[in-house]
C-alpha cells in the first residue's frame, strides 16, 4: 500500500509539471484529486488494513493529498498570473501586410473651380456666393431680359411651384450665376470686382455634352472708366494662366442680352496650336467664355449711374476645361461618381 502511494506521488508531481494551462490543470485535478482517483480510493480502503499498516499508510496517504491540494493551488494561481497562454492566443504576425489607407481626392470640376478662383482672386476679385434657388427678378429682369424678351429662350428654364407662399412672385432654379452678383451690386457701390462661382440648372435632357445642373464661374468689374481694354486684358491674363504661357486670345462679336457689345473668347487650339483638329473642329480655335461691357440698363436696375460708371462681366463653364484639358468624351462622367474615372484627377 505505501508503494502504491510513493509511485502515485511521483507520477502526479511529474505530471503536475507538464501542466501549461487551466484546462490541463483541471484534467489534472480530476485524475489525481478526484472522487474516483486512485488517492481517494486508497484513502477509502483504509478501513481494511490492519492497524499498523493502517495507520502508516494512511498518515502517508492523507499527507499526499495535503500536498497535492497546495501543489494544485500553487499551479493554478501561477497559471492565471502567467500571460504567456494569451500571448499565444492572441499573437501578432507583424509580417502581414499592414491594411491599405485610401485617401480621397478633390473631384474634377472642385480642382478647376479652385484654379480659376486662385487666378482671378491673385488679380484683385472677391469670390461671392449665393442662392441657388432664385426670383425670376434676379435671374432674367435685373439683366435685362423682362417677362416675354424673346433672349429668354437662350437659358431653359427649371421653374419652381412657387405655391401661395412665395405670392405671384415666380421663382427658379438659376440658369447662371449673374443674379449673385446683381445682388452684390444692389448692396454696394463701385469699384466692386467679384467672381461668382456654383450651381447652375437648365431644363435640357441630358447626353454627352448637355447636363441639367453644371458649374459656372461669372466674373464682374465696375468702376469709373473700365473699357473693353480691360476686359481683354484680364481675360487674356486669365487665358494664359490657366491655359499656358505661349497661348493666343480671339476675341469676336457675340449677343449676350445683358452687354453691350457682347464677345465671345477663344484661345488657340491646345492640340494643334491653330493648325486645326478634331478637338477644335478644324477651326484652329477654342471657345472658353464669353464676356462683354455690362448693359447700361443693367447698372441702372441697380441704381449705378451708367453716364459715371462702366463694367464688363463674363461667365464660363467649369467643366469645360478639363473636358477640354483630358479630352472627356462624355460630360455625365462628371456626375456618375465612377471611381475608376474620378480617380484619374
Ligand atoms: C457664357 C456667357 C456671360 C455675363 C455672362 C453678366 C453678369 C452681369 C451683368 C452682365 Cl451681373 N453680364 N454676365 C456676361 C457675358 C457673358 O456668360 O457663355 N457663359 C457660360
Amino acid at each position: 500500500m505505501l508503494n502504491q502511494v510513493e509511485e502515485l506521488a511521483s507520477k502526479a508531481f511529474d505530471e503536475l509539471g507538464r501542466v501549461t494551462d487551466v484546462s490541463e490543470l483541471e484534467v489534472w485535478r480530476i485524475r489525481y484529486l478526484g472522487r474516483k482517483s486512485s488517492l481517494i480510493q486508497i484513502l477509502r480502503s483504509l478501513a481494511t488494513l490492519p492497524l499498523k499498516e493502517r495507520r502508516t499508510a494512511g498518515t502517508r496517504a492523507n499527507e499526499l493529498k495535503r500536498a497535492l491540494e497546495d501543489a494544485f493551488t500553487e499551479k493554478k494561481s501561477n497559471l492565471e498570473r502567467s500571460l504567456a497562454p494569451s500571448l499565444q492566443r492572441e499573437s501578432l504576425d507583424i509580417t502581414l501586410p499592414g491594411q491599405r489607407v485610401s485617401l480621397g481626392r478633390l473631384h474634377p470640376t472642385t480642382q478647376t473651380l479652385e484654379e480659376i478662383c486662385d487666378i482671378f482672386s491673385s488679380m484683385g476679385f472677391q469670390v461671392v456666393e449665393g442662392p441657388e434657388v432664385e426670383w425670376d427678378y434676379y435671374n432674367f429682369e435685373a439683366l435685362n431680359m423682362p417677362v416675354d424678351h424673346p433672349a429668354r429662350d437662350m437659358f431653359a428654364t427649371l421653374w419652381v411651384d412657387s405655391g401661395t407662399e412665395a405670392g405671384d412672385k415666380p421663382m427658379l432654379l438659376r440658369t447662371h450665376t449673374s443674379p449673385v452678383q446683381i445682388r452684390v451690386m444692389e448692396k454696394s457701390r463701385p469699384p466692386i470686382r467679384i467672381i461668382a462661382p456654383g450651381r447652375v440648372y437648365r431644363y435640357e435632357a441630358t447626353d454627352a455634352t448637355h447636363e441639367w445642373m453644371f458649374y459656372q464661374v461669372e466674373g464682374l468689374a465696375v468702376d469709373k472708366n473700365i473699357t473693353l481694354a480691360d476686359l481683354k486684358g484680364t481675360l487674356f491674363e486669365f487665358a494664359r494662366r490657366l491655359f499656358g504661357e505661349e497661348r493666343k486670345c480671339r476675341f469676336r462679336c457675340d449677343y449676350f442680352p445683358f452687354v453691350e457689345p457682347g464677345v465671345e473668347v477663344a484661345i488657340d487650339c491646345l492640340a494643334c496650336r491653330g493648325a486645326g483638329c478634331r478637338l477644335c473642329g478644324n477651326s484652329g480655335w477654342i471657345e472658353i467664355l464669353g464676356a462683354g461691357m455690362v448693359h447700361p440698363e443693367v447698372l441702372r436696375r441697380v441704381d449705378i449711374d451708367p453716364e459715371v460708371y462702366s463694367g464688363f462681366a463674363f461667365g464660363m463653364g467649369v467643366e469645360r476645361i478639363p473636358i477640354l484639358r483630358y479630352g472627356i468624351e462624355d460630360i455625365r462622367l462628371f456626375y456618375s461618381n465612377d471611381l475608376r474615372f474620378l480617380r484619374q484627377f
